[in-house]
């Protein structure tokens, strides 16, 4: 596939994760799948309680690893739950963690038969993760993704500031990756 063609299918927006109305939404979650703050609290809260009692069943996610439930009444049909690497730094596999958290939970759409996903800016918020080497990180995976997977049609990166939205925006559109 051209890399033109890939990149129509990579749209950066600005927006809640929770209202997001693609197959699957991604949440950065933590290493227990018990929630938190963050986009996790948000997920949680929009889903309501099911979602709680099906991660319970799941017995955690190692950092890079993902995990996949319902989505209850969130509008998406499916969470896939990921842990990103909390900064400490840059020299304890953080970037190689992070694109982990990518690369697993795209491989999980595909095998859910998912068309379209929707990721938030994995370890950018509470973990520290500074976004614009995160947004590198996260851009350089979808792409090579879906070089690979053409069942995949849609994948959002959804932005929660107008500042995040424009440095992605940006990165993307001069290709720097
Ligand atoms: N929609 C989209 N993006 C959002 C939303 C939202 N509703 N809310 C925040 N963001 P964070 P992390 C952005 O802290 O750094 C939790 O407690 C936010 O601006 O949610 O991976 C978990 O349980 C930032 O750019 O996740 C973990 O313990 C990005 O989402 C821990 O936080 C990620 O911020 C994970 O930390």
């Amino acid at each position: 596939m051209s890399s033109s063609s890939i990149s129509a299918k990579i749209k950066i927006i600005k927006g809640d994760i929770t209202r997001q109305t693609t197959d699957a939404i991604v949440n950065a979650a933590n290493e227990s799948l018990l929630g938190g703050g963050g986009v996790d609290g948000a997920i949680h809260r929009a889903a309501g309680s099911q979602l709680i009692e099906e991660c319970k069943t799941l017995g955690g996610c190692p950092t890079g690893e993902a995990r996949i439930t319902k989505a209850y009444n969130l509008p998406c049909k499916y969470v896939i739950h990921t842990g990103g690497p909390i900064w400490r730094g840059g020299n304890h596999g953080e970037s190689r963690l992070l694109a982990s958290c990518y690369r697993n939970s795209l491989e999980l759409a595909v095998e859910n038969a998912i068309k379209s996903i929707s990721f938030p800016s994995i370890s950018t918020g509470v973990y520290g993760f500074p976004f614009e080497k995160a947004c590198l990180i996260s851009l350089g995976e979808i792409q090579a993704f879906l070089t690979n997977h053409s069942n995949l049609e849609m994948v959002y990166l959804v932005c929660f500031s107008e500042q995040d939205l424009e440095t992605c925006q940006d990165l993307f559109d001069r290709e720097l990756v």
